[in-house]
C-alpha cells in the first residue's frame, strides 16, 4: 500500500506546471511551492491550486511536512537546493542537467549519498510505451548486433535572434547550453535502450547569433558529435536549438545486423523496424506490444495518442514508488543526473580543445573515493 507523500515544487515555470500534474496523478499530494519570489509562489500556487506558498526555498525545504522536494529552478540553483534537501533527508527530484559543473554535481553526490535521499531526474522519454517496447526488443537482441547509432535533437524555440531565455546565459544555465539542455536527453535515451554507453566523442558546438536581445550569447546554439560506444559502435548526433519549424524532434535510429529502429519523440506512439524485404510500423497499445514493461505504460488502447505529459506522469509513478522502497524499471536515479555531467564534461572539453574525449565514469570514480574517504 502506496503512503501519500507530500510534494513541495521549487519553482514555477513549464516544468513546475508538469511536474504538479503528473504528482497529482499519481494521487500524492501537491502540497506546497516556492519560487523566486513570494509573488510568483502566490501567482502559482493560484494558478496550480496549491494550498501552501513558503516565501522561500530554504523554508519549504525545511518544513517537517514536505517529503519530496522537486527542484524546478534555473540550472545555477539546482545544487544548493539539492543538497539542502538531502540534509534535511528529503526525497529530490532535480530538473536535468543537475547542476552547471562537474564539481556541483559531485557535491550532490556527495549529500545525497551519505542522506541516503531518493534522487530521480526527469529524463522521462524513458516512459513512452513504445520506448520500452524499443528497449525490449533490443535486449532480446532482435535487432542483432548494433553497428550504427544516429540521430539528432532539433528544436527552434530560439531560432529567432531575439529570442533569449535563462538557459543562454552562462552563469544561470551553465557552460553548455543546447546540449546540456537537450543533447543529454538523448543520450540518456540511446544508452537506456541500447544498454551501451559512449565512451569517447568529438564535438563542435557553434552558436547561430553572437547576441540576443543585446546580450552576448555565451553558449552553444548547436552541438555536432561523433562518438563510439563501449561496445565499439559508432555514432553520430547533432543538436540544435535554432531548427525552424523543428519543436521537440528527438530522433534516434539504431541499426543492426538484423533490423534497424527508429524512434521520433514527435510521433511517440510508433516504432519504425526497418527490414531488408519489409518495414513495420508498430503502434503501442495493449494489443500491439509485446512486452510487458511496454504495456505496463500503454494506459489506453491503440489509436488513442499518449503523449509527453503522460510519459512525464509514469516517470512521477515510479519515481515515487522507488521512494517508498519499491523498484520500478528503468527510473533515471542519480547515476542518471552523474552520467549527464560526465558527457557535458567531455562535450565541453572535446569543442573548446578539437580533439577526441573520453567520457569519464563519474559514479564510479567518485564512489570510491567516497568510500575510501
Ligand atoms: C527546453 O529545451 C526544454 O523544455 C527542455 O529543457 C526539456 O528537458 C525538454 O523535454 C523540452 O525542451
Amino acid at each position: 500500500m502506496q503512503t501519500r507523500l507530500k510534494a513541495g515544487i521549487v519553482g514555477s515555470g513549464f516544468m513546475a506546471k508538469v511536474h504538479s500534474r503528473a504528482i497529482r496523478n499519481a494521487r500524492h499530494e501537491l502540497y506546497a511551492i516556492a519560487s523566486s519570489s513570494p509573488e510568483s509562489a502566490s501567482q502559482a500556487a493560484e494558478d496550480l491550486g496549491i494550498a501552501r506558498v513558503f516565501n522561500t526555498w530554504q523554508e519549504l525545504v525545511a518544513s517537517p511536512e514536505v517529503d519530496v522536494v522537486h527542484i524546478c529552478t534555473p540550472n545555477e540553483l539546482h545544487a544548493e537546493i539539492a543538497i539542502a534537501a538531502a540534509k534535511a533527508n528529503k526525497q529530490i527530484v532535480c530538473e536535468k542537467p543537475i547542476s552547471v559543473s562537474t564539481e556541483e554535481t559531485v557535491s550532490i553526490f556527495e549529500a545525497v549519498t551519505k542522506s541516503g535521499s531518493g534522487f530521480a531526474v526527469p529524463f522521462a522519454y524513458r516512459y513512452y510505451p513504445i520506448v520500452r517496447e524499443l528497449r525490449a526488443r533490443l535486449q532480446n537482441n532482435e535487432g542483432g548486433s548494433l553497428h550504427l547509432i544516429h540521430g539528432n535533437y532539433l528544436q527552434d524555440w530560439l531560432a529567432e535572434p531575439a529570442a533569449n531565455n535563462w538557459r543562454v546565459s552562462q552563469s544561470s544555465g551553465g557552460v553548455s547550453r543546447a546540449f546540456a539542455d537537450v543533447g543529454t536527453h538523448w543520450c540518456d535515451l540511446m544508452e537506456f535502450v541500447s544498454g551501451d554507453r559512449i565512451a569517447r566523442l568529438i564535438a563542435h558546438t557553434s552558436k547561430a547569433y553572437e547576441s540576443r536581445g543585446g546580450e552576448q550569447v555565451q553558449t552553444e546554439d548547436i552541438a555536432t558529435i561523433l562518438f563510439e560506444t563501449e561496445a565499439g559502435v559508432s555514432g553520430s548526433l547533432t543538436v540544435s536549438q535554432v531548427s525552424h519549424g523543428r519543436k521537440n524532434q528527438l530522433l534516434i535510429e539504431l541499426d543492426g545486423s538484423k533490423a534497424s529502429y527508429t524512434f521520433n519523440q514527435e510521433q511517440p506512439d510508433s516504432l519504425f523496424v526497418g527490414g531488408r524485404n519489409s518495414n513495420q510500423i508498430i503502434m503501442h497499445g495493449q494489443e500491439t506490444l509485446m512486452h510487458e514493461d511496454a504495456k505496463r505504460l500503454s494506459i489506453v488502447p491503440s489509436g488513442h495518442p499518449q503523449g509527453y505529459q503522460d510519459a512525464f506522469n509514469s516517470f512521477i509513478a515510479d519515481a515515487y514508488d522507488g521512494f517508498q522502497g519499491n523498484q520500478p524499471d528503468g527510473v533515471p536515479d542519480l547515476q542518471a543526473g552523474m552520467r549527464a555531467a560526465a558527457l557535458i564534461e567531455a562535450v565541453v572539453i572535446s569543442a573548446a580543445e578539437k580533439k577526441w574525449v573520453e567520457v569519464r565514469d563519474l559514479q564510479n570514480l567518485y564512489l570510491t573515493k567516497l568510500l575510501a574517504s
